[in-house]
């Protein structure tokens, strides 16, 4: 997971030391993914619709009344925590991190659709 730290925080340029600043060069979060979300979206870049998620300690199934299995291909984690998406619902099956301050702006194409649950932690050292 440590490659994968590195390649996130280079790509965001936002995490330094742990804590997140405030640069010109830094990519700046997408206007739907507030503050303190863990944000999902349909397609890569960002766009179509999106799944926004600030509950620490807690998660939920991107499936049923969400409409969204299947179906991340980018997201946005734009808090101070860790979180990491899952295979298979109720954080089952194989678990990608999404580190506190970082994003992937198109997932893998193995990883593409494959989200169908999330959770989001209350620490930095999760992931
Ligand atoms: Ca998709
Ligand atoms: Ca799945």
């Amino acid at each position: 997971m440590k490659a994968m730290r590195l390649a996130a925080a280079a790509a965001s340029v936002a995490i330094v030391g742990g804590f997140a600043i405030a640069t010109n060069t830094a990519v700046a979060a997408p206007a739907t993914c507030g503050s303190g979300y863990v944000c999902l979206y349909e397609n890569d870049d960002y766009k179509g619709g999106g799944v926004f998620w600030n509950k620490r300690n807690a998660g939920q199934n991107l499936g049923g009344a969400l409409g969204f299995n299947d179906s991340t291909n980018s997201w946005y984690n734009n808090s101070n925590v860790d979180a990491k998406w899952f295979y298979d619902a109720n954080f089952q099956g194989t678990a990608r991190c999404m580190n506190s301050y970082s994003s992937n702006h198109s997932m893998s194409l193995d990883d593409y659709d494959e989200a169908s649950s999330e959770y989001m932690y209350g620490n930095q050292t999760t992931c």
